[in-house]
C-alpha cells in the first residue's frame, strides 16, 4: 500500500510540465512508500490552467497561490514560478506546513535564499530544490566514480553551458515565455539560469568553491518588454565567463552564453584529475567518457561508456541493458528519490541550504565581473 502524497503545483510552463510528468511516472519504475496525486495547478489565467490540469490530470485548481497553501488537502508545494516569486512563494509555504519542492535556481541573489532556508528550517519541512542534472545516470556515475577515488587529485573543472536563442534583436524581454530575459523576473542573465546548473554540479562532484573572478556582457543592450509594451534596458547578463578556486585546490573554468551560433543547450563538463579524466555532454547524456593512464600500454585510450547497464545508477529500474533513456528521466529520478528521502527520513539532496551555496557563488560571480576584481564566497 503507497501513502498518498498530494502535490499543489504553482505555475505551468517548461518546468511544470517536466515535473508533472516526473510525478507520474516515479511509481510505475521506482517501489516507493509515498505516490504523488496530482491534486492542483495553479496559475492567474483560469483557461490556461484548467487546459493545462485536464492535460496532466490536475484534479482542480486555482488562481491565487495563497489560495493553494490555505487548503487542507496539499502536502507539497511545487514552485514552478519565475524566480522573483520563489522566495515569497516558498516562506509562505513553509509557514503553512507544506513540503516544498522549488525549481532551480533557488532565489534571486544569496540574501533571499538565506530567508528561504531559515523559513523552512523553522517549519522543519521537506524541501528541495530541482537541480536535475545530478541524476542523469552518467552524472550520477561519475559522481561514484570521483568518490570511490579513481581520478585521485583533482587538478581541473571545466563547465560550459551554451545555447543561442536570444541572438535576435527583435526577441522581447518579459512576459510568460522570455521572463528569463528580464531582470526582474529572473535575478540574472545566463549567470542564474544556465551556470547555476554548471555550478551545482561542480559543487557536487568536486566540493566547494572558494573564490571566482567573472567577466559578463549584454550583448542586445535594449528589447522591447512584452508587458510595457516599451523598449526597455536590458538587464541580465547574455553571457559569463569565470575561473574559480576549488577548496580542493583545482582550479575551474565556466563558461555559458545564449550567443553561441549552433548550440542549443550544450552542457558539458570536463575533470582532469592525477590518474584519470572524465567528460561529459547532455547532447550524449547517456554516455561518459573515461580515461585512465593505468590502463595497460599501447590500448590505452578514452573509453565512451554507454551508462544503461543494469548496475549502472537508476539503470536498473528502466528497459534493458543498452537501452537509453532522455533529459525528462532526470526529473522523474528526483521525484523517486524525493518521496524514497521521505519514507526513509534521509533528506533528498539538494536541499534549499545545499542550493544556497550555489546562490553564493552566483552572487559571487556577478560581483566580480563589475568590480573587475577577484571576489571570496561569502
Ligand atoms: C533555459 O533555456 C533552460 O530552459 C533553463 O532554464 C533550464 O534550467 C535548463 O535545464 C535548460 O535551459
Amino acid at each position: 500500500m503507497t501513502k498518498p502524497l498530494n502535490i499543489g503545483m504553482i505555475g505551468y510552463g517548461f518546468m511544470g510540465r517536466a515535473h508533472s510528468n516526473g510525478y507520474r511516472q516515479a511509481n510505475n519504475f521506482f517501489k516507493l512508500q509515498f505516490r504523488p496525486v496530482l491534486k492542483a495547478v495553479c496559475a492567474r489565467d483560469k483557461e490556461k490552467a484548467q487546459a493545462f490540469a485536464d492535460n496532466w490530470g490536475y484534479e482542480s485548481i486555482e488562481t491565487d497561490w495563497r489560495k493553494l497553501l490555505e487548503r487542507k488537502d496539499i502536502d507539497a508545494v511545487d514552485i514552478c514560478t519565475p524566480n522573483n516569486l520563489h522566495k515569497e512563494i516558498a516562506i509562505a509555504a513553509a509557514k503553512a506546513g507544506k513540503m516544498i519542492l522549488c525549481e532551480k535556481p533557488l532565489s534571486m541573489n544569496a540574501a533571499e535564499g538565506e530567508e528561504m532556508c531559515r523559513a523552512v528550517e523553522a517549519a522543519k519541512v521537506p524541501n528541495m530544490v530541482w537541480y536535475n542534472y545530478r541524476r542523469v545516470p552518467a552524472v550520477t556515475f561519475a559522481k561514484q566514480i570521483i568518490d570511490s577515488g579513481k581520478l585521485g587529485k583533482i587538478f581541473h573543472y571545466r563547465a560550459n553551458f551554451l545555447q543561442d536563442w536570444t541572438i535576435s534583436a527583435d526577441l522581447p524581454q518579459g512576459g510568460a515565455a522570455l521572463w528569463r530575459l528580464d531582470a526582474a523576473a529572473a535575478g540574472s542573465g545566463v549567470t542564474g539560469d544556465l551556470l547555476a546548473h554548471c555550478i551545482d554540479t561542480a559543487i557536487w562532484l568536486n566540493g566547494g568553491i572558494h573564490n571566482v573572478t567573472a567577466m559578463t556582457e549584454t550583448f542586445i543592450k535594449e528589447r522591447k518588454h512584452n508587458l510595457t509594451g516599451k523598449v526597455e534596458k536590458v538587464g541580465i547578463d547574455d553571457a559569463c565567463a569565470f575561473l574559480c578556486r576549488f577548496d580542493n585546490g583545482s582550479l575551474g573554468l565556466f563558461e555559458s552564453t545564449r550567443y553561441a551560433r549552433g548550440h542549443k543547450a550544450l552542457y558539458t563538463f570536463e575533470i582532469n584529475g592525477e590518474h584519470a579524466s572524465i567528460k561529459w555532454d547532455l547532447h550524449d547524456l547517456h554516455r561518459l567518457q573515461y580515461f585512465d593512464h593505468r590502463d595497460e600500454g599501447p590500448l590505452r585510450g578514452w573509453r565512451s561508456i554507454h551508462v544503461t547497464d543494469g548496475d549502472h545508477p537508476y539503470m536498473g529500474k528502466w528497459w534493458v541493458p543498452g537501452l537509453q533513456i532522455g533529459y525528462e528521466h532526470s526529473f522523474i529520478h528526483q521525484v523517486a528519490d524525493f518521496l524514497e528521502g521521505l519514507a526513509t527520513g534521509k533528506p533528498p539532496s539538494p536541499t534549499f541550504r545545499d542550493a544556497l551555496e550555489t546562490q553564493k557563488i552566483c552572487d559571487a560571480v556577478l560581483k566580480s565581473a563589475k568590480t573587475g576584481a577577484w571576489q571570496d564566497v561569502g
